[in-house]
């Protein structure tokens, strides 16, 4: 199995976490995305969406959009479970995270680490910044009820969430409003064989 990668990307540290939790061995492929690498032809033809994280089966068979992913690799383990209802709401979260979570705090994180500080895009931290902190109220207002995203236990839903969150500061999201999420961080942060991002 071989993940298209990124060191920097939450997106694929999500699958990356997943994999180290499971203990399952796995062939990196790190992905300069900076200059272009997943915009050739060659990578077009393994996602032609031009993003990683992208993960290709022993048997060829090839799997984009990181909540895809670890949702297809969750399947059959301890991080997803099998009644139909709490897989619903471990969807609910993973979409919540793509359309109201990732697009402020990653985007925003990406504009502050990996682009010049002189950067154009930089105008966009003030839009992004209040549909974040949307995000993170959001999360707090279910942590104050619940321990995890989905069910009562760590599932995928969590990693997903955990990819971008535990990295918002680096976006310029301070946490300290949020003691039900920063408290949520440390307790992803604890499971056994966690990883970090820069692992
Ligand atoms: N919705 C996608 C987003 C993937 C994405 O934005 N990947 C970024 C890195 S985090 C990328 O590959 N950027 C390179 C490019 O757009 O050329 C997912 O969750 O996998």
């Amino acid at each position: 199995m071989i993940l298209y990668d990124n060191h920097a990307s939450g997106n694929a540290y999500k699958v990356r976490l997943l994999l180290a939790l499971l203990g399952s061995d796995y062939q990196r492929v790190e992905m300069d995305i900076d200059a272009g690498a997943t915009r050739t032809p060659e990578f077009l033809g393994k996602n032609p969406n031009g993003r990683i994280p992208v993960l290709e089966l022993d048997d060829g068979r090839l799997l984009a959009e990181s909540n895809a992913i670890a949702f297809y690799l969750a399947q059959g383990t301890p991080y997803l479970s099998d009644d139909p209802w709490i897989r619903g709401f471990t969807l609910q979260w993973m979409f919540f995270e793509q359309y109201s979570h990732e697009p402020h705090i990653a985007v925003s994180r990406y504009i502050l680490t990996h682009l010049p500080a002189d950067s154009a895009r930089r105008a966009e931290l003030p839009r992004l910044s209040p549909r974040g902190h949307d995000a993170l109220a959001v999360m707090e207002r279910h942590l104050s009820a619940q321990p995890w995203f989905a069910g009562d236990a760590f599932s995928v839903a969590d990693i997903a969430l955990y990819a971008y969150t535990h990295v918002a500061h680096e976006g310029g999201f301070d946490l300290t409003p949020y003691a039900g999420v920063r408290d949520w961080v440390r307790r992803c942060a604890e499971r056994p064989g966690h990883v970090s991002i820069d692992a």
